[in-house]
């Protein structure tokens, strides 16, 4: 049997009308998974479902603000009575906001709390015993590189991230004995909307990153599929709190060396 094939199951990504999320939708739908996403307005969801069509995926979509717990918890009763239960959740939706500590506001600093890492929270409580009744499931986290460093301007980003790779540990600890493996994926960086200000031209960041990596070249989404499949199916049966970091070896490189 091929332990990467997610025929039957129902996969929901969050925040998934494009980007990362997208990307992890389409691996999935690749591996014969039904995908279901959420975003944050009406406006993103139809742009998902339309992506996700011209991709040849019948996705279903849903409005939601993965913040809002009762709005989550309505979410999840409506996937489970339209779809069924979710056996893959990807908890995707994140915010960065990118301010000096000095200059932040507590309130920004809250909001990227609230969605980078209390959200993963909330989505995960509320998809947890459906996995549990139906005997196990899949719980990925999409973590950072700032989950394990910091940088200028990213404080709460890197808190929020920071505490979602424990979070990921302490739900892998809680919840082993359902079947229910919760594991991180740790991308580099992608290019994506996310980062676009960071790769304008001539943005000096553009070439710090390419020294700070080995592979030499930013991330793209098509680079966290294969391993987002790995995490999603039963080939992961026996990987537990783990942060399976995709990210061309920068975690493993002091940087270049100057000529
Ligand atoms: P992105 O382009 O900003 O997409 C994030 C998605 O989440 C957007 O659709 C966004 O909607 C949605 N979202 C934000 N807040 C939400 C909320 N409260 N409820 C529901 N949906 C919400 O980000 P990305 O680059 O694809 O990154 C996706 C994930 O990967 C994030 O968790 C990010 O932190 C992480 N990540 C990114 C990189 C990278 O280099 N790009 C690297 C490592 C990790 P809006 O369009 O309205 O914001
Ligand atoms: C930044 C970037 C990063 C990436 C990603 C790296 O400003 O440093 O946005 O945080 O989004 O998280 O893994």
């Amino acid at each position: 049997m091929n332990p990467f094939d997610l025929t039957g199951k129902i996969a929901f990504v969050t925040g998934a009308s494009y980007g990362i999320g997208f990307a992890l939708a389409q691996a999935f739908a690749s591996a014969s998974a039904r995908v279901v996403f959420n975003d944050i307005n009406q406006e993103l969801v139809d742009k998902g479902l339309a992506a996700y069509a011209s991709e040849g995926i019948d996705a279903r979509g849903y409005v939601c603000d993965v913040t809002s717990e009762p709005a989550v918890q309505a979410t999840v009763a409506r996937i489970t009575e339209e779809v069924g239960v979710i056996d893959i959740l990807v908890n995707n939706a994140g915010i960065i906001k990118r301010i000096p500590a000095l200059e932040m506001d507590p309130a920004d600093f809250r909001k990227v709390i609230d969605v980078d890492l209390t959200a993963p929270f909330i989505v995960s409580k509320a998809v947890a015993p459906g996995m549990i009744a139906k005997g196990g499931g899949k719980i990925i986290n999409v973590c950072s590189m700032m989950s394990e460093l910091g940088r200028e301007t990213v404080s709460a980003y890197a808190s929020a991230k920071g505490g979602l790779k424990m979070l990921t540990r302490n739900l892998a600890c809680e919840w082993a004995e359902y079947n229910i493996q919760v594991n991180g994926i740790g991308p580099g960086y992608i290019a994506t909307p996310q980062t676009a200000p960071l790769r304008e031209p001539g943005h000096p960041f553009n070439d710090f990153i390419i020294a700070k990596t080995p592979a030499a070249r930013w991330g793209t989404t098509h680079d966290l599929q294969g391993p987002a499949i790995f995490l999603a199916s039963s080939a992961s049966d026996f990987v537990n709190g783990h942060i399976l970091y995709v990210d061309g070896g920068i975690l493993a490189y002091i940087g270049k060396q100057p000529k």
